[in-house]
């Protein structure tokens, strides 16, 4: 038996997201000298194919020695990867480097403004001693006896500060190298000075900027699509709320409001964007044969962390500053009645109020307060029941801040003056006193 080679190999370089491997071919099996000549031609064939990406060929005979090798050359260079723009601060050396597909008989010159840079003929340019002088565009002409290439050029900037921000992107766009941070953001959409240098994009009018949405969710989570790292201006995106189970999707909170779902968000600027999942009112507040709504800036919601009775409450929707979340209940009671409840506030610039068949009452709940009964009087008939927690202006970061309501019961008096504990006032009194 005979066998022969024929291997392939092939610069192992890496493009933008492309790693090259080196190609080989298993050894062909032989049975007879007529198969060797199909083999040859097979091994041509793939020398050729690969030949024309890999510029490399190395034919082998049956001994395994090498009996020819076609010239590398058949172009020019070809540049896998260019030099990268950088930004360097004093006492920083700059450094530029250019992957080539092919490096035999390669020479370099690397450029600077388009002028030769004397003795930078390596693949690699390491520039020390860098100051504001050495600001400007480098390149490499990378030549091969077939011809030559120049790379793209890649920009080296001065930093003074050190602080990532070029000065002169700092004096173009805001006249001064100290009065500019990389976190600072003068149009307020989110987007970073940092982030706009890198984008190209204006820091002081957000021409061109790519917002970002910044999505969260409690009790479930929210699909983004498209689910980008950052978006261009005016891009629409879908988002779609996924409660975990047992809950409800209630609405949206921060910069979208209402509770569509899935709803589209217009890239305007950066986002923030809650989505607000809650347990059923009914169930957290113990209650049946009750109509319960929700609205505001952001409706209330079902939970099960604070609660009076150890099971699930009402929780007013995370709103901001001068916003109100309201939770309502409509019940029809056959007589004079009174709506009974615990409800609880964690605030300093909030406040609890209720309202029955609109009229305002005058017990409210203000500031921060632990478990407290309430008591209304309900008319014989539909009442509708409001309850609203507002925010209100005030010159601190309040903080986390919510009311809660729990176990909300009706009770109606055929007779209203009743008394069951005989002490001359009547139940229905007692209970709206609460
Ligand atoms: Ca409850
Ligand atoms: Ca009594």
């Amino acid at each position: 038996m005979k066998f022969t080679r024929c291997y392939f190999s092939l610069t192992r370089g890496r493009a933008a997201a492309v790693d090259y491997v080196a190609w080989s071919v298993k050894p062909v099996l032989l049975k007879d000298a007529s198969a060797f000549v199909g083999a040859s031609v097979i091994c041509l064939l793939f020398g050729l194919l690969i030949n024309a990406q890999a510029q490399v060929s190395l034919f082998y005979d049956l001994p395994g020695n090498l009996v020819s090798q076609i010239p590398e050359s058949t172009g020019p260079p070809v540049i896998l990867r260019q030099p990268v723009m950088q930004v360097v601060s004093a006492g920083h050396n700059g450094s530029f480097a250019v992957v080539v597909a092919d490096t035999t008989s390669v020479t370099y010159q690397w450029r600077f403004n388009g002028a030769d840079l004397l003795g930078a003929t390596a693949d690699a340019l390491l520039l020390t001693s860098v100051s504001a002088a050495s600001q400007g565009n480098y390149s490499v002409v990378v030549a091969n006896p077939s011809g030559s290439v120049t790379s793209s050029p890649a920009m080296l900037y001065w930093d003074s500060v050190g602080d990532g921000l070029p000065d002169s992107w700092k004096i173009k766009y805001f006249g001064s190298v100290t009065n500019v941070t990389t976190s600072g953001d003068a149009t307020g959409d989110g987007v970073s000075n940092l982030q706009k240098f890198y984008e190209g994009t204006n820091p002081t009018n957000g021409a061109g900027l790519n917002p970002r949405l910044i999505v969260d969710g409690l009790n479930g989570y929210v699909r983004v699509s498209p689910d980008l790292d950052k978006f261009s201006l005016d891009q629409t995106v879908t988002l779609l709320a996924v409660p975990s189970p047992g809950f409800n999707f209630v609405g949206w909170s921060g910069d979208l409001e209402g509770a569509n779902n899935p709803v589209t968000v217009t890239m305007t600027k950066t986002k923030r964007v809650t989505a607000v999942f809650g347990l059923p009112l009914d169930y957290s507040l113990n209650t049946t044969n009750v109509v319960w709504r929700s609205g505001g800036d952001v409706p209330w919601l079902g939970q099960n962390y604070v609660t009076y009775d150890g099971a699930a409450a009402a929780q007013s929707g995370p709103i901001g500053t001068n916003e109100q979340s309201w939770l309502e209940a409509t019940v029809f009671v056959p007589s004079v009645a009174t709506v009974n409840f615990w409800w609880k506030m964690a605030s300093f610039t909030a406040s609890l109020t209720v309202s029955v068949n609109g009229a305002p009452q005058s017990r409210t709940l203000s500031r921060s307060s632990d478990w407290q009964r309430a008591g209304f009087y309900l008319v014989p008939g539909y009442n509708v029941i409001r309850w609203t927690y507002a925010q209100h202006t005030f010159y601190f970061d309040p903080g986390f801040s919510a009311a809660w309501v729990d176990q909300v019961s009706f009770t109606a008096y055929p007779d209203e003056y009743i008394d069951t504990d005989f002490d001359g006032l009547p139940d229905l009194w007692e209970l709206t006193q609460l």
